[in-house]
């Protein structure tokens, strides 16, 4: 039973992995976590296991958990995101006062918290979209944090966040006001698809050394852990090394049993989609989806085994390129191609800021992700540098510090699409990138031949370089060019 004076700072709605690490991360930073599960025996089984590791207190019905509560009142829902999200919103609201708040920790839609947000507003409650990046381990331990909603609710959540999450070496919380409404989860979200991109260069790096090089997995995880102690140190080298290490029955590389189909849960393609929608080219992240949706298109590449013709592709011999210097060449593609993916996902959060106007600053999402998230690594320090000198960077390709990392890297990257080419290994990531880059940085684009195109067929009109206006030109008549204002 639960007195007024004994009531919890926090309350958690869903106990599996995720709720039940997060409970047991708030509960190890001193503050009393009341808990609830829909399914009680999740709670009993939590109370059984957990209960005398921090100060618990749990709740059959959600009416007693909501009563276990200071006020305002606190509950963070760790359910599967969608209707079940919807369905906890519901219930808690009805057992809250006005003044209380609902935080929603879940991988949810950045419309569907901004809906949310306005239903809970108009009940004179307060709701939180909160992206929470780390997987169980940073549930856990400390993850990074990315909360949106009202800033009268950052005031009464900030110090619980800061509490349980990340930090980064600097002893940062990885944790700030993301913005209004639903910026967080939009945050949440260009984190998820830049951890798509991040994961596919390194997936393309490895598939270069693997079957272009020869080398072996054990041999390319030295090679990744060298690069972890560089300009590439972050958890997804880190782990990718481990994954290259693990073996099965028989002393068999983990990789090679794998089925090399990789799965998606969304929030990459709600990426991409969204920035299809802002008109951001998210090539990078666009490139990571669609290589997941041809992994799994099991069938098609089954029928294309071997039916395709290739042309001549080379062998890595003929390349003539030495193992070392085609080593230390991948790694240079590789970091171009991420600083290519992080610099439009940061231009992808711009665009959605200004649409929504959310005011988001790109330093702090820097800042937040250097340590807790998935994408955690050393170069995040570089972003929130970049940002930091320069909020209105154009690109991040454009910061002096990345640009001159870009002129030492340009060589070995056009070479190592070259090579994958010819050896008639895709390089997705690392090829589209590098196209974006050129055509990026390009005086002028064929683009002037589709407005050609479109005036010709559809008087969809074009202007000129030379002179103000709209022109059209009288493409069945006699060809002459009519100013239209
Ligand atoms: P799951 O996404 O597997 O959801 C399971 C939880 O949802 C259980 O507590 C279950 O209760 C509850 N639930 C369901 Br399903 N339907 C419900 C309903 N109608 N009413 C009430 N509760 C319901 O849990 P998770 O993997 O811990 O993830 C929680 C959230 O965190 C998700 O939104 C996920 O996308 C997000 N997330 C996950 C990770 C990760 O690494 N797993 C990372 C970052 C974010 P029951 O026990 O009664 O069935």
């Amino acid at each position: 039973m639960t007195t007024e004076q004994n009531l919890a700072q926090i309350g958690v709605v869903g106990l599996a992995v995720m709720g039940s690490n997060l409970a047991r991360n708030f509960a190890s930073r001193g503050h009393k976590v009341a808990v609830y599960n829909r399914s009680f025996g999740k709670t009993e089984k939590f109370m059984e296991d957990f209960g005398e590791t921090g100060d618990f207190v749990s709740g059959e019905t959600i009416e007693e958990f909501v009563a276990s509560l200071e006020k305002p009142r606190r509950a963070i829902i760790m359910v599967q995101a969608g209707k079940a999200t919807d369905a906890v919103i519901e219930q808690l609201s009805e057992a809250m006062d006005e003044g209380d708040i609902i935080i929603d920790g879940g991988n949810a839609l950045f419309t569907d918290t901004i809906r949310r947000e306005k239903e809970i507003a108009s009940r004179n409650q307060h709701f939180v979209g909160a992206g929470i990046s780390g997987g169980e381990e940073g549930a856990l331990n400390g993850p990074s944090i990315m909360p949106g909603g009202p800033k009268e609710s950052w005031e009464a959540l900030g110090p619980l966040f800061e509490s349980i999450a990340a930090r980064a070496e600097d002893g940062t919380p990885c944790v700030t006001h993301v913005g209004p409404d639903g910026a967080g989860h939009f945050v949440k979200m260009v984190h998820n698809g830049i951890e798509y991109a991040d994961m596919q260069v390194i997936g393309e790096a490895y598939q270069l050394l693997r079957y272009g090089a020869g080398l072996t997995p054990v041999e390319i995880a030295e090679i990744f852990e060298e690069w972890n102690k560089g300009d590439l140190n972050s958890f997804l080298i880190e782990i990718t090394a481990e994954v290259l290490r693990q073996t099965v029955e028989d002393d068999k590389p983990l990789v090679d049993v794998i089925l090399d189909a990789a799965g998606q849960k969304g929030t990459g393609r709600w990426t991409v989609k969204e920035a299809l929608d802002l008109g951001v080219p998210t090539t990078g992240i666009g490139e990571a989806v669609f290589a997941r949706a041809l992994s799994s298109s099991l069938s098609q590449r089954t029928a294309a085994q071997g039916n395709l013709p290739t042309g001549s592709l080379k062998s890595f011999e003929d390349l003539g390129i030495s193992q070392e210097e085609f080593i230390d060449q991948v790694r240079k593609a590789l970091y171009a191609s991420k600083l290519v993916a992080y610099a439009q996902g940061f231009d992808e959060i711009k665009a959605g800021s200004l649409e929504n106007n959310w005011d988001i600053n790109p330093g702090d999402m820097a800042m937040i992700w250097r340590a807790g998230c998935i994408i955690r690594a050393v170069f995040l320090e570089k972003v929130k540098d970049a940002y930091d000198t320069n909020p209105e960077l154009e690109s991040l390709l454009l910061d002096p510090y990345f640009n001159g990392e870009l002129a030492g890297l340009m060589d070995s990257w056009r070479n190592v699409v070259i090579y994958s080419t010819q050896l008639g290994l895709g390089a997705p990531v690392f090829t589209s990138s590098l196209a974006y880059y050129d055509s990026l940085r390009a005086e002028r684009l064929p683009a002037a031949i589709i407005q050609g195109q479109r005036d010709y067929f559809g008087a969809h009109t074009y202007q000129r370089v030379d002179k103000d206006g709209t022109f059209h030109i009288e493409w069945t008549g006699d060809r002459s060019e009519t100013a239209l204002d």
